[in-house]
């Protein structure tokens, strides 16, 4: 089994921990320094970076969260001037403004090789054709994956997403060998092939590079049988650096974080403790070499739990299990991140008053769909049919325009929606995975 970086991948843990320890006091520093935002909220808390003398005085340190990025739009929490800045990305819908993270060169250079190292686990080598279907923009997805690819020395086919023929026919004809997707579109592929009557064995795919949503083990079982390809799970978010945060080895048995680069904590959701060793709970992320936008204790919202046992490859990283849904109700839908707020707020936004409403996820085929049932209120009862019908498309507008995903919207009589104590139940996720 081939590990790309040996020396940060196989570390013994007090040699690991001794790194960290260092990378996280120059964090501390660099943020103090170059962060308004980080440097008052140190001030408050009374906390120098000297204080911070071991890796358990990370506790010392506040947690930043989703809003912290929300208040310092759009470059607040740089920690270096923006002509360092190489590159812009953004994490997809969290409000109508989105959180605008920021690389410099060398952040580039250490997030290629974060996302080499997993797609090495996974087995992918200089040999490979790696078809890249994520989405290229503004989405970490695509430019992590394809960056990682360029640096193990694979040949990069950078599809996009969509257009499920054309990949099909450019994974005959190119002789893909790497596919790399949501769980989701990958599903979508399988099933467009079997339709087309296309066998899987006569393509020369082998591996699947998979993340950006949440997929069970049903599903990767189903993903390799129909496309004959070993899958494996890849984990990341755009405000910590994107994919290549864990990822998979052949193992299949957990995630690796990149213990070098990131610190996990997993703290009670609730209360904010921080959880002993294999406890379920919300992951905390703390940046150790990132110099544009470096995150202190950041809240990631995912639920999962850590495993410090050793496994087989011969990596001494700490595993992540599959998350296990969110502290909060963020849905991914389609792998785009979606909050209800965002669609109350499109709601409020065209209705001028606030609506009882209820949003509907379902798995039709392979994609996810998304379908938003308002209740009729007396401003809406009171508009003509026209209107009523030019209200559902502003709202409709307003939801694409924010989340960038398809929606049905529809009105139903007032007091219909299925209620619990009188509270409507907001979200149905009918998604089996
Ligand atoms: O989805 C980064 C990424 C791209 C990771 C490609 C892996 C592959 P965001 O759009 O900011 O970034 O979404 C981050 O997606 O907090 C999780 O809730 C969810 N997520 C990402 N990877 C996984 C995974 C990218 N493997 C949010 N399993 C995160 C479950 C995942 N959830």
């Amino acid at each position: 089994m081939n590990i790309w970086d040996q020396t940060h991948e196989c570390m013994l843990r007090d040699e690991l921990e001794q790194l960290q320890l260092e990378r996280l006091q120059a964090t501390i520093n660099r943020v103090h320094k170059n962060v308004t935002y980080y440097r008052k909220k140190f001030n408050e808390l009374g906390i120098i970076p000297e204080d911070i003398r071991s890796l358990s005085d990370l506790t010392k340190l506040p947690f930043t969260g989703k809003e912290d990025l929300r208040i310092n739009y759009p470059y607040g929490m740089f920690a270096v001037p923006l002509r360092e800045v190489v590159r812009i990305h953004s994490s997809s819908g969290t409000t109508s403004k989105p959180i605008v993270v920021g690389y410099s060169k060398n952040d580039i250079r250490m997030w290629s090789n974060l996302v080499a190292r997993f797609m090495t686990a996974a087995g992918v080598t200089s040999d490979d054709l790696v078809q890249i279907a994520f989405s290229y923009g503004l989405f970490t997805g695509a430019f992590g994956l394809h960056y990682g690819a360029e640096a193990i020395g694979a040949s990069v086919i950078p599809m996009g997403t969509g257009n499920t023929e054309k990949q099909i026919m450019i994974m005959q004809d190119y002789k893909t060998t790497v596919l790399v997707s949501t769980p989701s579109y990958a599903l979508a592929l399988a099933e467009r092939m079997e339709q087309m009557g296309i066998d899987p064995k006569t393509l020369s795919l082998k591996i699947g590079l998979f993340g950006g949503e949440p997929w069970s083990e049903k599903m990767r079982k189903d993903i390799e049988n129909k496309l004959c390809l070993s899958a494996t799970d890849n984990y990341g978010l755009s405000e910590v650096i994107g994919p290549g945060v864990a990822g998979e080895c052949q193992c299949k048995n957990g995630m690796h974080i990149y213990e070098d680069a990131f610190i996990p904590e997993i703290i009670d959701p609730e209360t904010g403790e921080v959880l002993p060793p294999g406890a379920k709970g919300e992951l905390v992320l703390t940046t150790l070499t990132k110099e544009a936008f470096p995150m202190i204790r950041y809240r990631t919202g995912d639920l999962t739990s850590l495993d410090y046992s050793p496994c087989a490859c011969g990596r001494t990283l700490v595993r992540m299990k599959k998350t296990m849904g969110r502290s909060d109700d963020m849905l991914i839908i389609r792998g785009v991140n979606v909050f209800p707020s965002q669609i109350e707020e499109a709601i409020y936004s065209a209705a001028r008053s606030a609506a009882p409403y209820q949003i509907i996820v379902e798995r039709k085929g392979p994609m996810d769909s998304l379908d938003v049932i308002i209740e009729v209120t007396g401003e809406i009862f009171s508009l003509e049919l026209q209107k009523q019908r030019s209200f559902l498309e502003t709202v409709k507008k307003h939801i694409v325009s924010v989340t960038g995903i398809d929606v049905s919207v529809r009105l139903v009589e007032a007091k219909s929606l299925p209620r619990v104590e009188d509270k409507i139940i907001r979200v149905v996720d009918k998604r089996k995975m």
